[in-house]
C-alpha cells in the first residue's frame, strides 16, 4: 500500500526528529508498502504542502504522528494539538484515503483526539506491527478486530483493542532518517540527531505517562546494533549532536556501559546527552569514568523533581539526597556537565520542602538547574488520582486541555518571591517557573540548551 506519513510538529525549541515517523516508515518499507514522509517542519504554508503532497503521492492511506499535545508549562501554555486540527482536515478534504493516528500525544488521549478529530482509526503506543497488521489486513479486505492499540471511533464512541502494544524491540529495523529533512534539526548549527536504545520504565514516579505509553518492562537493544546505527549516524548523515531518547539511559548501568563500548570500539566522534538517574547503582564508577571517552558530554538529571527528602518519597522518586549529591559529584569530577531539574508543587509540597531543595541544590552546584512550578495532570498516573481524591479534577474532567497539580499548601503562596531571592545568586539557574511570557521563558531555558550544547 502507498502510505503517507505527516509529523505536523513545528516546535522549534527544540526542533525534536520524528523519530517515530522513521521507524514506522522502514517498518513498511521492509515489508513491501511505499512510505513517503512528509515532515511539516520546514513548510511555511502547511496546508498547501500537505494538499500537494497528497496531489503528488495519491497515497492509499493517510498517517499523523501526535507526538506533542501540549508543552507542558502552565506559566506559558501552547496548546499544539489544536493547530493539527486544520492539518488533518486539509488531508480529508483533499483525499478520500483513510486518515489514521499515531505518536506519544495521540496515545495518552485516544478517545479525545479520534472525536476531536472526527477521524476512525487510531493507534496506542508503539505502531510498527500494530499498523502493519492493520495495512497488510485493510488491503486483503480482512476483519480489523484484534489489532493491539488498534483504536476505532464509531460515531463518537472509541473502541479501544487493547491498550498498548509492546514491540519486540530487538527485532525492529534501524530506522532510516529521511535526509531531506535533517538541516532543519540544528538548534545551534550543528546536526542534531536523536536515537533510542531501550524501552520502557520500571519506575513509579507519580506523574510520568512514560510507563504507560512504553511499559514498565525494560526493552533493550542490542549493543551492536546501536553501534550500527551510531555509524550510520555519523559515517552517513555526519550527524556532530546526539540525544539518547529513552527515559532513562543508564538503567540498567551494564546496558549503558556497553554502549560506551561502542562509541569507543567504533571510533564515533559524536558529542552526545541523555537523561540519567542519579541512583548509585546505576551510575557504577566504571560507567561514569566511560562516559567522557565515548563522547558524553552532559548527565542530564532532567527527572530530578526534588530534592527535598519528604518529597523524593511523596513523588516516589527510587534516589536519596545523598545519591543527588554523589552522583553529581563523580561526573563532575569525570569531566561531564551536570544538569538537574525540579519539578515543584506535588502533593505535600510547601515553602519549606521548595527552601530545603533549592538549598540542597546549592550543595549539588550543577551547571544548570531548571526549576519548574505545576504538574501536567495525565490520564493513567498516580497524580490523576491525588488530584481526584483532592478535588482538583472531576471525575469526567477532558484533561486533553491541561490541568496542573499544585499543592495547596503552595499555591497561593509567595513560592515566587523564594525561588527569586536565588535567582540573584544563581544566574546560570533556568528559572523557567518565573516566566510569565514566553520569551522571558526562552530566556531562562536558554540556559538550559547552553549547557546541553556544551557551550
Ligand atoms: C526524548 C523526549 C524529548 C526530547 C527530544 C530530544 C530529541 N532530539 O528527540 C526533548 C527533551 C528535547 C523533548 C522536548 C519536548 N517534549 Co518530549 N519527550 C521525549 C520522550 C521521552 C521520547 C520521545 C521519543 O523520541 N520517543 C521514541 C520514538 C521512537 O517514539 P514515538 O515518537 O513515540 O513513536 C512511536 C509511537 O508513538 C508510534 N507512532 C508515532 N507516530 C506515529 C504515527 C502513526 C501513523 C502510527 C500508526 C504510530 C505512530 O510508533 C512509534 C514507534 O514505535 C517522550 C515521552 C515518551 N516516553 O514517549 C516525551 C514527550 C513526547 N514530550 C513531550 C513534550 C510535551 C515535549 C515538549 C513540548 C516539552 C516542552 N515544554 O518544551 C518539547 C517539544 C519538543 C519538540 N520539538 O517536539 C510530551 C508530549 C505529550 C504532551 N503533553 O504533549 C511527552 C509524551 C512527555 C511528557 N510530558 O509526558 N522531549
Ligand atoms: S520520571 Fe523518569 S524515572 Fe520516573 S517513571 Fe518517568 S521516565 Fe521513569
Amino acid at each position: 500500500m502507498d502510505v503517507l506519513l505527516i509529523s505536523p510538529n513545528k516546535e522549534m525549541f527544540p526542533p525534536a526528529f520524528p523519530l517515530g515517523v522513521s521507524y514506522i516508515a522502514q517498518t513498511l518499507r521492509d515489508h513491501g508498502h511505499t512510505a513517503h514522509v512528509l515532515d511539516l517542519i520546514g513548510e511555511d504554508d502547511e496546508i498547501t504542502a500537505i494538499k500537494n503532497s497528497i496531489r503528488e503521492l495519491k497515497p492509499e492511506m493517510i498517517g499523523f504522528s501526535i507526538r506533542n499535545i501540549d508543552n507542558c508549562l502552565c506559566n506559558v501554555p501552547k496548546l499544539y494539538y489544536r493547530i493539527y486540527k486544520d492539518f488533518i482536515d486539509a488531508a480529508k478534504e483533499e483525499s478520500d484515503a483513510p486518515v489514521v493516528l499515531g505518536g506519544a500525544g495521540f496515545s495518552i488521549f485516544p478517545g479525545e483526539l479520534l472525536r476531536y478529530y472526527d477521524v476512525t482509526y487510531g493507534f496506542i503506543g508503539e505502531g510498527e506491527v500494530s499498523f502493519l497488521t492493520f495495512l497488510d489486513r485493510m488491503e486483503k479486505g480482512e476483519n480489523l478486530s484484534g489489532i493491539d492499540g488498534l483504536a476505532v471511533n464509531r460515531d463518537g464512541r472509541v473502541e479501544i483493542t487493547r491498550h498498548r502494544s509492546d514491540q519486540d524491540f530487538a527485532s525492529l529495523p534501524l530506522p532510516r532518517r529521511e535526509e531531506k529533512f535533517l538541516d532543519f534539526y540544528r538548534p545551534d548549527g550543528h546536526r542534531w540527531m536523536n536515537i533510542q536504545s531501550k524501552r520502557g520504565c520500571d519506575q513509579k514516579c507519580i506523574y510520568c505517562v512514560y510507563p504507560y505509553l512504553e511499559g514498565c518492562a525494560l526493552r533493550l537493544r542490542d549493543p551492536g546494533s546501536i553501534g550500527r546505527e551510531l555509524e550510520y549516524l555519523a559515517g552517513e548523515l555526519n550527524v556532530q549532536q546526539l540525544s539518547f531518547v529513552d527515559g532513562v539511559f543508564n538503567a540498567p548501568s551494564h546496558h549503558a556501559l556497553a554502549i560506551c563500548d561502542q562509541f569507543i570500539q567504533r571510533g564515533i566522534n559524536i558529542s552526545w546527552d541523555a537523561a540519567f538517574s542519579p541512583h548509585g547503582a546505576y551510575l557504577p564508577p566504571e560507567l561514569v569514568s566511560k562516559l567522557k571517552r565515548a563522547g558524553c558530554s552532559t548527565a542530564d538529571f532532567s527527572g530530578t523533581d526534588t530534592a527535598s527528602k519528604s518529597m523524593l518519597e511523596n513523588m516516589r522518586k527510587s534516589y536519596t539526597q545523598q545519591d543527588l549529591l554523589d552522583s553529581s559529584r563523580i561526573c563532575k569530577a569525570e569531566g561531564l556537565k551536570v544538569i538537574h531539574s525540579l519539578l515543584l508543587g506535588g502533593p505535600g509540597e510547601t515553602i519549606d520542602t521548595i527552601k530545603e531543595s533549592l538549598e540542597f541544590m546549592e550543595q549539588v552546584d550543577p551547571d544548570t538547574l531548571w526549576v519548574n512550578m505545576g504538574i501536567r495532570i495525565y490520564p493513567n498516573t498516580i497524580i490523576e488520582k491525588v488530584a481526584l481524591q483532592e478535588g482538583v479534577i472531576e471525575p469526567g474532567d477532558n484533561l486533553l486541555t491541561p490541568r496542573y497539580y499544585i499543592s495547596s499548601a503552595v499555591k497561593d503562596r509567595d513560592w515566587r518571591g523564594l525561588i527569586e531571592s536565588f535567582s540573584g545568586k544563581y544566574p546560570h539557574w533556568a528559572l523557567t517557573c518565573l516566566a510569565d511570557n514566553y520569551s522571558a521563558w526562552v530566556s531562562e531555558i536558554v540556559k538550559y540548551a547552553d549547557v546541553l550544547q556544551g557551550s
